[in-house]
């Protein structure tokens, strides 16, 4: 068995209940294979770890490797353009409403290969583990046909051979009403957005189902008719719900015991409440209420009271949230939305997992779960959070081969 053991560190285990972050000041910890054996005080280490050569990590901070649960990291092009638009007055809506906004980055997405979407893609996968995240989900949904979500979906995939991380696959369809089937939404959701669901999970593509619930998208009775139908293919859904507007779609996501619902700035004390008692995550994404120049910031305290777990992500995309940084998104979540750094961290290591479905796997520095680390050059967890633009990362550590 290959075993590695580390000292000379302070492990931010992100395990609740006890000190904030989890932390061990002073610790060893031990990793065998893939998987994490061991952490604690270096006094207390099993004797059957005393004969293991201990690799010194200068004091450093060890955190879970980052996870990023929200990404539309595979498209076409740029919406650059839009940018200039926007800062000329129109609004999102505006845009998305002109035949813009995702639209717009449909029709680019739709005239690439699949190699030129996993070649762009690349370059923002890279800066995202540049800063210490290996786990990372992409969604689908710039495709808007069968064939075309079916190709996002294979690129991501791709991704995930050429680069050392754990992917998850959304497939959301439901982004946006194309353009052949304007007026026609219904229509497009049993055309399009149900035979394509299977298609793409019988080629074993995608691990959970998604819907933009919104006014300038899908209904919630058009979101209904979605996850009932992943629910009999067994997908778990997730949701992108009360970004614009109060639509009740993250409480119709909870009544599914969805895996997440994400965005929220319109949601209420029920909508939250709904979240915590179903164990649905509240994914937050600054980078779009920056982006977008919103005002009202998600119901941070409410979430709080009611007990539900906060993940924030990047929710990189080329229109309102172009953000490649996980922690520049931790800073953005405690300064706009005031979560403290213990709680931003949470957000991209264990809320982040369990948005995924992967809390039992990763997420924390527990004995038992994979050994997938980050080591950074910082003296305090709150460190993390506290700086703009700044990359602290030392090094990543999957299993005892890296
Ligand atoms: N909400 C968002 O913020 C992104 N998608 C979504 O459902 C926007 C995607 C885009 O503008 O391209
Ligand atoms: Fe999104």
């Amino acid at each position: 068995m290959a075993k590695r053991l580390f000292t000379n560190v302070s492990v931010a285990t992100m395990e609740p209940g006890g000190s904030p972050y989890g932390l061990i000041s002073d610790a060893a910890l031990a990793i065998e294979n893939d998987t994490i054996a061991w952490v604690g005080p270096p006094n207390a280490l099993p004797d059957d770890w005393r004969s293991v050569e201990a690799e010194d990590l200068g004091g450093r901070l060890v955190t879970p490797a980052l996870i990023d649960c929200h990404t539309h990291l595979v498209f076409g092009g740029h919406r650059a353009k839009e940018f200039e638009l926007r800062l000329e007055g129109a609004t999102y809506e505006e845009i998305a409403r002109a035949g813009g906004g995702i639209i717009s980055t449909v029709k680019a997405t739709r005239t690439c290969s699949e190699d030129e979407l996993v070649q762009t893609a690349l370059r923002r996968l890279d800066t995202l583990l540049g800063e210490g995240v290996r786990t990372v989900e992409i969604k689908s949904g710039y495709g808007l046909t069968i064939a075309d979500e079916l190709k996002m979906l294979r690129a991501a995939k791709r991704l995930a051979k050429l680069r050392n991380f754990r992917l998850r696959t959304t497939y959301l369809a439901a982004h946006a009403v194309p353009p052949e089937y304007k007026g026609r939404s219904l229509d497009y959701v049993h055309e399009v957005v149900l035979p394509g669901m299977d298609a793409a999970h019988a080629e074993g593509l995608i691990d959970a189902v998604d819907v933009f619930c919104e006014n300038i998208a899908f209904s919630i009775e058009e979101t209904r008719i979605i996850f009932e139908h992943a629910r009999k293919l067994g997908i778990p859904v997730k949701i992108h719900a009360e970004q614009l507007s109060n639509l009740g779609g993250a409480k119709l996501a909870a009544s599914f015991g969805a895996l997440s619902a994400d965005h929220l700035e319109y949601l209420d004390a029920e909508g939250a409440a709904s979240l915590a008692k179903s164990g649905t995550v509240a994914v937050l994404l600054p980078g779009a209420f920056y982006t977008l120049r919103e005002t009202q910031a998600p119901p941070v305290s409410e979430l709080r009271a009611a007990g539900a777990s906060i993940a924030i992500a990047t929710d990189c995309n080329p229109g309102s949230s172009p953000l490649t940084s996980l922690l520049l998104a931790m800073n953005m979540a405690s300064t706009l939305f005031r979560l403290t750094p213990e709680e931003a961290l949470a957000g991209v290591t264990r809320n982040a997992a369990k948005a995924l479905g992967l809390g039992n796997e990763i997420g924390t520095i527990t004995p038992g779960k994979r050994a997938e680390l980050a080591v950074w050059n910082v003296e305090q967890p709150a460190e993390l959070a506290y700086r703009i633009g700044f990359n602290p990362l030392h090094q990543v550590i999957m299993g005892v081969e890296a």
